[in-house]
């Protein structure tokens, strides 16, 4: 299903200018206007994402749910405005990139393309500034929650994704919320324990690709984790709540930055 993806699995640099922006679970509605954005993320990328941004990362969720690339949205409109406006404040070959979240795993390369952005697989891997660090939505890490493991085995099969994308749209919308309302359902009768990132899987997916650093997002529980590895938990976004930002990384390290200020 997933065609077009990035070349490689691995992105390695020993260019000293670049600047890396990483950010997570923005939740874009897909009716949203440019001008009344709830998340906050368009203005940002209008007005507050460094200029001298060379890459940014949109490690999923970039929207709250995707039922296809032919849903006809002014949302997408808004988005590409805003990588537009990003790119022209950088003034540079500014590269877009993102990866598939539990919300909009459909997205597919038609609307890549319209972006001109590269998408992403998990676990993606960066070589910059000497460290070797993993990018993963983080969905696939809280192994605890059986069920929605259950579910996402499910839907991220090649021959479940054929099947919804053949159905007409009105009826996948009507799929998608009724998915989003039992999960809903199902989220309260579970501890947020269970919903967290499971210890022994970080550690595993960190050995297996001997890595330094990993990020991600998905649990909306924004930190930093030190430890013989550096964890960095990206927050959601959600400007009435004051929540959102994104992770910095240049030749100087990382720094957890955001238009509500520093995060973590
Ligand atoms: O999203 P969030 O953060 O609230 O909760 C997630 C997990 N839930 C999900 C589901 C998404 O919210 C909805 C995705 C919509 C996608 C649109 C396209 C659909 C295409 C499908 C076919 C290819 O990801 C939630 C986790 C939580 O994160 C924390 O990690 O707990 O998981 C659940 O709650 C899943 C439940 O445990 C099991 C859900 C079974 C759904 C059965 C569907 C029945 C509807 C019948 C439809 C006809
Ligand atoms: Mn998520």
């Amino acid at each position: 299903m997933i065609d077009g993806l990035h070349p490689e699995a691995c992105l390695c640099s020993d260019h000293e200018q670049e600047v890396l922006i990483f950010v997570s679970d923005i939740h874009l509605d897909t009716e949203i206007e440019r001008d009344h954005d709830p998340s906050g993320f368009l203005e940002a990328l209008g007005q507050s994402i460094p200029s001298d941004c060379s890459k940014l990362f949109i490690l999923g969720d970039l929207f709250d749910t995707w039922v296809g690339d032919d849903l006809v949205t002014g949302s997408k409109v808004a988005i590409r405005e805003a990588f537009t406006q990003l790119a022209q404040r950088t003034q540079s070959d500014i590269k877009f990139y993102l990866m598939h979240g539990n919300r909009d795993f459909l997205l597919g390369q038609d609307f890549l393309k319209e972006l001109n952005a590269f998408l992403i697989d998990e676990v993606f891997i960066l070589e910059m500034f000497g460290l070797r660090v993993g990018l993963t939505h983080g969905d696939a890490l809280c192994t605890d929650d059986q069920d929605y493991q259950h579910f996402r085995e499910q839907v991220r099969q090649a021959t479940w994704q054929t099947a919804f994308l053949a159905k007409p749209l009105d009826e996948r919308q009507a799929i998608a919320s009724s998915i989003r309302a039992e999960s809903e359902r199902a989220k309260q009768g579970k501890s947020m324990a269970i919903m967290d990132v499971n210890p022994a899987a970080v550690q595993a997916l960190v050995a297996r690709h001997h890595l330094q650093g990993l990020i991600h997002g998905h649990t909306h529980r924004p930190a930093k984790h030190s430890g013989q590895f550096t964890r960095w938990v990206l927050p959601d976004w959600d400007k009435n709540l004051g929540r959102g930002g994104w992770l910095r990384w240049d030749k100087s390290g990382f720094s957890a930055q955001g238009p509500f200020g520093v995060w973590t």
